[in-house]
């Protein structure tokens, strides 16, 4: 394998980070389950739009492919390699009221946090039977859940397009062909092994063996962020009584994604900002000043429609999940200020 062409324009994170003395210390480097530097890279490599460019393939890749993941980790998140994360997932530590009590705002909250299972390897380097013996141990998991968290499994495969394409427009349902995932080795076997759980009124879904093997959300209508997190939090320790989680002092939760350790917690609002829009220094000012993300309607590389924007936290380790949704709303109540002040 030779150094990657990268174009000179290329802004991520991966062209950043992977010169030419740390990939010839890398390139022959392989984890126990075999992952390679060219699967970990392979992404943004295709990808030159990429904003990071690096997936683990298992837990062991954070240490095999440390001096590429290390300082990736740093930018992004601001963690170092000697920082320890903490969890903590108790609402009552939450200070937040409804911003948007009157609903003008806030269409919809949601927050969702990534797992994989413990002793399996992550996705981009799952083998097909481990990935069907995921997704069995963790529907046999979720037929457990009670109460407002019972629901029903239905699996991608033997799903009607229709029936697909709506729970994707409705904002229920990953999507399918992402192109970042793919080259990342995410989309093999294809639908197979894939699937969605959700209750009745889809308040709570669990996605599972997308980008990680468990992606636990909780979303309403609205703006009661509190709410979304009590539930959320619920399922979480209910989910984690049946499914080990995989997870590590140094990194929290273990995610395919560097970008999703520690907490592996998006906290979002979809909210109507169309004033504030038309100056996207200002509106990017008090985004930058919480740690928040901006992305379209649906969802990342997404645009937005109707002046509706995904505002969610994006600093997700070495901080808590209390904390994660704080910067969220702290940040919401600002922008309804500056939004308020524009009408
Ligand atoms: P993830 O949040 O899991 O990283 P995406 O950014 O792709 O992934 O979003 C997944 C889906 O969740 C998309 O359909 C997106 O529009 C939807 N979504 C995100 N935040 C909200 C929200 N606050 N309300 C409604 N739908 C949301
Ligand atoms: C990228 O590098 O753009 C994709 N692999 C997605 C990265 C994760 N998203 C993010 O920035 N939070």
């Amino acid at each position: 394998m030779n150094y990657p062409n990268f174009p000179k324009d290329c802004k991520s994170l991966l062209c950043k980070y992977l010169t030419p003395k740390i990939f010839e210390v890398l390139k022959d480097k392989k984890t126990p389950n075999g992952f390679t530097l060219q699967q970990a890279i392979n992404s943004g490599v295709k990808n030159i739009d990429s904003g990071i460019g690096v997936y683990a393939g298992d837990k062991e890749s954070y240490d095999v492919f440390a001096p590429l993941f290390d300082p990736i980790i740093k930018e992004y998140h601001g963690f170092d390699r000697n920082d320890m994360h903490k969890s903590n997932l108790n609402p009552d530590d939450l200070e937040a009221p409804n911003p948007d009590p009157k609903g003008e705002f806030i269409v919809s909250t949601r927050i969702r946090v990534g797992r994989n299972m413990n002793n399996m390897p992550l996705g981009p380097a799952i083998l097909k039977e481990q990935r069907d013996e995921a997704e069995a141990k963790v529907v046999d998991g979720l037929r457990t859940l009670k109460g407002e968290l019972a629901g029903d499994y239905y699996p991608l495969l033997g799903m009607s397009k229709e029936v697909q394409d709506e729970l994707i427009k409705d904002h229920f349902l990953f999507k399918e062909g992402d192109r970042f995932l793919d080259a990342a080795g995410l989309n093999r076997d294809w639908p197979a092994g894939r699937g969605i759980y959700h209750n009745k009124n889809k308040t709570f879904l669990v996605w599972v063996n997308e980008e990680d093997q468990l992606r636990i959300i909780s979303m309403q209508q609205g703006g009661d962020i509190k709410e979304v997190f009590i539930r959320l939090t619920q399922a979480i320790n209910s989910i984690e009584t049946k499914v080990p989680f995989s997870y590590s002092d140094h990194l929290g939760y273990i995610t395919s994604c560097p970008t999703n350790l520690g907490t592996a917690m998006r906290a979002s609002v979809h909210i109507a900002l169309p004033n504030l829009a038309k100056d996207m220094d200002a509106f990017k000012a008090i985004t930058d000043k919480h740690h928040l993300q901006i992305r379209g309607i649906h969802g990342e590389h997404s645009e937005s429609e109707g002046g509706i924007y995904d505002i969610s936290n994006r600093r997700r380790l070495g901080i808590t999940e209390v904390q994660a949704v704080q910067d969220m709303y702290d940040g919401v109540v600002e922008l309804i200020a500056a939004e308020k002040a524009l009408r």
